[in-house]
Protein backbone atom coordinates (compact mmCIF):
# COMPACT_ATOMS: atom_id res chain seq x y z
CA UNK A 1 0.00 0.00 0.00
CA UNK A 2 2.99 2.34 0.77
CA UNK A 3 4.39 1.52 -2.93
CA UNK A 4 1.24 2.30 -4.15
CA UNK A 5 0.62 5.91 -2.21
CA UNK A 6 4.11 7.30 -3.38
CA UNK A 7 3.20 6.50 -6.53
CA UNK A 8 0.07 8.53 -6.47
CA UNK A 9 1.77 11.47 -4.60
CA UNK A 10 4.49 11.25 -7.40
CA UNK A 11 2.04 11.28 -10.23
CA UNK A 12 0.19 14.17 -8.30
CA UNK A 13 3.59 16.07 -8.45
CA UNK A 14 4.08 15.44 -11.88
CA UNK A 15 0.65 16.44 -13.21
CA UNK A 16 1.58 19.73 -10.93
CA UNK A 17 4.89 20.70 -12.45
CA UNK A 18 3.28 19.94 -15.75
CA UNK A 19 1.04 22.79 -15.17
CA UNK A 20 3.60 24.96 -13.75
CA UNK A 21 5.53 24.54 -17.06
CA UNK A 22 2.65 24.77 -19.36
CA UNK A 23 0.80 28.18 -18.17
CA UNK A 24 4.19 30.62 -18.70
CA UNK A 25 4.44 28.66 -22.09
CA UNK A 26 0.73 29.45 -22.68
CA UNK A 27 0.46 32.56 -21.83
CA UNK A 28 3.94 34.23 -23.57
CA UNK A 29 2.70 34.26 -26.98
CA UNK A 30 -0.96 36.80 -25.93
CA UNK A 31 2.04 38.62 -23.62
CA UNK A 32 4.52 39.76 -26.52
CA UNK A 33 1.48 40.45 -28.76
CA UNK A 34 0.34 43.48 -25.99
CA UNK A 35 3.80 44.26 -25.68
CA UNK A 36 4.25 45.37 -29.10
CA UNK A 37 1.04 46.92 -29.76
CA UNK A 38 1.90 48.90 -26.16
CA UNK A 39 5.38 49.65 -27.39
CA UNK A 40 3.89 51.59 -31.10
CA UNK A 41 2.55 54.84 -29.39
CA UNK A 42 4.95 55.47 -26.81
CA UNK A 43 7.83 55.47 -29.71
CA UNK A 44 5.67 58.11 -31.72
CA UNK A 45 4.98 60.19 -28.56
CA UNK A 46 8.57 60.74 -28.37
CA UNK A 47 9.43 61.64 -31.76
CA UNK A 48 6.93 64.45 -31.37
CA UNK A 49 7.31 65.77 -27.68
CA UNK A 50 9.18 69.14 -28.52
CA UNK A 51 6.99 71.00 -30.53
CA UNK A 52 3.60 72.17 -29.41
CA UNK A 53 1.17 74.18 -30.98
CA UNK A 54 -1.87 76.08 -29.76
CA UNK A 55 -4.63 79.43 -29.93
CA UNK A 56 -4.51 82.13 -28.28
CA UNK A 57 -5.40 85.93 -27.71
CA UNK A 58 -2.63 88.49 -27.55
CA UNK A 59 -2.65 90.13 -24.32
CA UNK A 60 0.47 92.05 -25.19
CA UNK A 61 3.88 92.46 -27.10
CA UNK A 62 6.82 93.80 -24.87
CA UNK A 63 9.81 94.60 -27.21
CA UNK A 64 12.26 95.04 -23.98
CA UNK A 65 12.54 91.72 -23.26
CA UNK A 66 11.53 89.68 -26.66
CA UNK A 67 8.04 88.50 -25.44
CA UNK A 68 4.52 88.15 -26.20
CA UNK A 69 1.78 87.85 -23.62
CA UNK A 70 -0.72 85.40 -24.92
CA UNK A 71 -3.32 84.03 -23.20
CA UNK A 72 -3.87 80.32 -24.61
CA UNK A 73 -6.43 77.83 -24.33
CA UNK A 74 -5.00 74.07 -23.40
CA UNK A 75 -1.72 72.81 -25.18
CA UNK A 76 -2.37 69.21 -25.27
CA UNK A 77 0.67 67.04 -23.61
CA UNK A 78 2.21 70.42 -22.84
CA UNK A 79 0.37 73.02 -20.43
CA UNK A 80 -3.24 73.59 -19.28
CA UNK A 81 -4.87 77.02 -20.45
CA UNK A 82 -3.16 80.16 -19.08
CA UNK A 83 -2.11 83.60 -19.30
CA UNK A 84 1.85 83.56 -19.59
CA UNK A 85 4.44 85.24 -21.54
CA UNK A 86 6.81 83.25 -24.27
CA UNK A 87 10.20 84.18 -25.88
CA UNK A 88 9.87 84.15 -29.57
CA UNK A 89 12.57 82.78 -31.63
CA UNK A 90 12.79 85.85 -34.26
CA UNK A 91 11.90 89.34 -33.34
CA UNK A 92 10.48 89.66 -36.75
CA UNK A 93 7.72 87.75 -34.91
CA UNK A 94 6.96 91.01 -32.36
CA UNK A 95 6.16 93.04 -35.00
CA UNK A 96 3.95 90.14 -36.70
CA UNK A 97 1.12 90.71 -33.76
CA UNK A 98 -0.23 93.04 -31.34
CA UNK A 99 -2.20 93.08 -28.17
CA UNK A 100 -5.93 92.03 -29.46
CA UNK A 101 -5.02 89.52 -31.86
CA UNK A 102 -6.57 86.31 -31.93
CA UNK A 103 -3.24 83.94 -32.93
CA UNK A 104 -2.22 80.29 -33.57
CA UNK A 105 1.21 79.88 -32.47
CA UNK A 106 3.72 77.18 -32.45
CA UNK A 107 6.45 76.35 -29.64
CA UNK A 108 9.60 74.41 -29.22
CA UNK A 109 9.88 72.99 -25.27
CA UNK A 110 14.07 73.81 -25.19
CA UNK A 111 15.98 73.68 -22.31
CA UNK A 112 15.84 77.22 -21.43
CA UNK A 113 11.68 76.81 -21.40
CA UNK A 114 8.99 77.25 -24.33
CA UNK A 115 10.06 79.38 -27.25
CA UNK A 116 7.64 80.67 -29.40
CA UNK A 117 8.75 79.64 -33.45
CA UNK A 118 5.90 80.45 -35.36
CA UNK A 119 2.62 82.86 -34.85
CA UNK A 120 0.24 84.04 -37.61
CA UNK A 121 -3.27 85.70 -37.11
CA UNK A 122 -6.41 83.51 -37.32
CA UNK A 123 -8.65 86.48 -37.44
CA UNK A 124 -8.18 90.17 -38.62
CU1 LIG B 1 1.22 78.53 -20.87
Amino acid sequence: MKGITACAIQLILVAVFHQACRRPQTKSPSAQVQSTTQAAPSAQATDTAKIFSGDGVVEGVDKSVDQIQINHGEIKGYMPAMSMPYRVKDKAMLDMVKAGDKVSFTLEDTAKGAVLIEIKKTAP
